[in-house]
């Protein structure tokens, strides 16, 4: 009795123990069949040895990136930066867009979120959403760059760490200048306040001249639309122009005759004003920066591609040269066509790597003929008074002789 007891029992946990396998091998086949691949601290899904041997997953709603790429924006609680270094192209993925925001990501109901266009105009307007969408649409790419996009102080930093407060997108939306003959302008007005719906109601003041040469308020951001870190539901967009002045969230736009001198504007914090004359231009200044090698890139001795990404507020990118004997020469570097104008523009260089420690950089000249500075210059140019804002060096990686990649980290002072 006892045996046939413990037989049928025995029975009956093999039976489910055979069944329970079943099921995890029908769920999880490849990593049932190939969990030797697996190392220990990989917590990838596993990859069948011949992919053409086993059916794949079918089509999904909504698409994502494969799990063996993970490119991150790096956040702060003021920020979170691109990471440059991945970037095999001009335009940023929008999921890694940078963001700097000063009171959160307000969450705004696009079918009651309205742009005010009033001030020095013949007929205030409210404007919603599909207002918006009514009016003829325009593209364009530009980036958007934090003014106070530049950090240095130590060799282990990456091309996100220095510099990762600049992405590109397609913008689509409606020029200013549509808006504006929309409300008339009355011919007394010379600047335009724009203000945010966040918590930090961010106000700039703009020359009313930007808004007849490039300025939009855009709804879409590579296809869709536009993010909320990005703004959602409309940003107003200055092409070159400080970051700072790209008001998200856009919910008011005022015509005066003078500046308004918002506390943006004014405060040290953000951008130094002088007995009223702003110590820089609102256009960003020429830049560029190798994004390979750079750190924590290990290269071997031979052929490396040197890439990176150049722009400039002002217009296109005239040309980009690069220096790999610590800039005693340069080299003409090959652009990415079409260059565009206050666009990140790509290039690339070929290198021959003898094995002999050495330092690399890039420059920049836009087509207004402006040369990017060194750190020296910059220093000497602004004196006592450098700040953190349009800080644009030429900056340098250091290869050292086991092909390791430091960022040369320049002190400020
Ligand atoms: N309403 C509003 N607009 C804003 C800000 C903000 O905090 N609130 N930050 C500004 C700053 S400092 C920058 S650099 C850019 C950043 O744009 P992004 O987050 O889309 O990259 O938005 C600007 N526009
Ligand atoms: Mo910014």
């Amino acid at each position: 009795m006892d045996k046939h007891k413990t037989k049928a029992s025995a029975g009956k946990i093999s039976r489910r123990t055979l069944l329970g396998g079943v099921i995890a091998a029908a769920v999880l086949p490849v990593n049932n069949l190939f969990a030797s691949q697996r190392s220990p601290q990989d917590f990838l899904p596993l990859a069948p040895e011949d992919p053409t041997k086993v059916p794949g997953q079918g089509p999904s709603p909504l698409g994502k990136r494969s799990p063996f790429e993970s490119p991150v924006r790096k956040p702060s609680d003021i920020s979170s930066r691109t990471p440059l270094q991945d970037m095999h192209g001009t335009i940023t993925p929008s999921d890694l867009h940078f963001e700097r925001h000063h009171a959160g990501i307000p969450t705004i109901d696009p079918a009651i979120h309205e742009l005010l266009i009033h001030g020095l105009v013949e007929t205030p307007i409210k404007f919603t959403l599909a207002d918006l969408k009514k009016f003829p649409s325009v593209t364009r790419i530009c980036f958007i760059e934090c003014a106070g996009n530049f950090r240095t102080g130590k060799e282990e930093m990456t091309p996100q760490d220095i510099l990762g407060l600049t992405s590109q997108s397609e913008w689509t939306g409606v020029m200013l200048s549509t808006l504006f003959n929309e409300v008339g302008i009355d011919p007394s007005a010379k600047w335009f306040l724009a203000e945010g719906s966040d918590a930090a109601v961010m106000t700039r003041t703009i020359p009313l001249s930007k808004a007849w040469d490039d300025a939009m308020v855009v709804y879409a951001q590579n296809g869709e639309a536009i993010r909320p870190e990005q703004g959602y539901p409309m940003r107003l967009l200055l092409p070159g122009f400080e970051g700072n002045m790209n008001i998200k969230w856009l919910r008011r736009i005022k015509l005066s005759d003078e500046p308004y001198m918002t506390r943006e504007e004014t405060s040290k914090y953000t951008y130094p004003v002088k007995d009223r004359i702003r110590m820089f231009s609102f256009e960003l200044d020429a830049r560029s920066i190798i994004i390979y090698p750079a750190y924590p890139a290990k290269i071997n001795k031979g052929y490396v591609q040197i890439r990176g990404i150049a722009w400039s507020g002002r217009g296109k990118v005239e040309k980009v040269e690069v220096s790999t004997d610590r800039g005693q020469t340069w080299q003409i570097a090959n652009l990415q066509e079409p260059v565009l104008s206050k666009a990140h523009t790509y290039f690339r260089y070929e290198w021959n790597w003898d094995g002999d420690a050495t330092e690399i950089l890039s420059r920049v000249t836009d087509e207004t003929g402006y040369l990017q500075p060194t750190l020296q210059q910059l220093i000497e140019a602004r004196g006592p008074d450098i700040s953190g804002y349009h800080m644009n060096p030429v900056t340098a990686w250091k290869i050292n002789k086991d092909g390791t990649v430091l960022f040369k980290a320049e002190p400020l002072k």
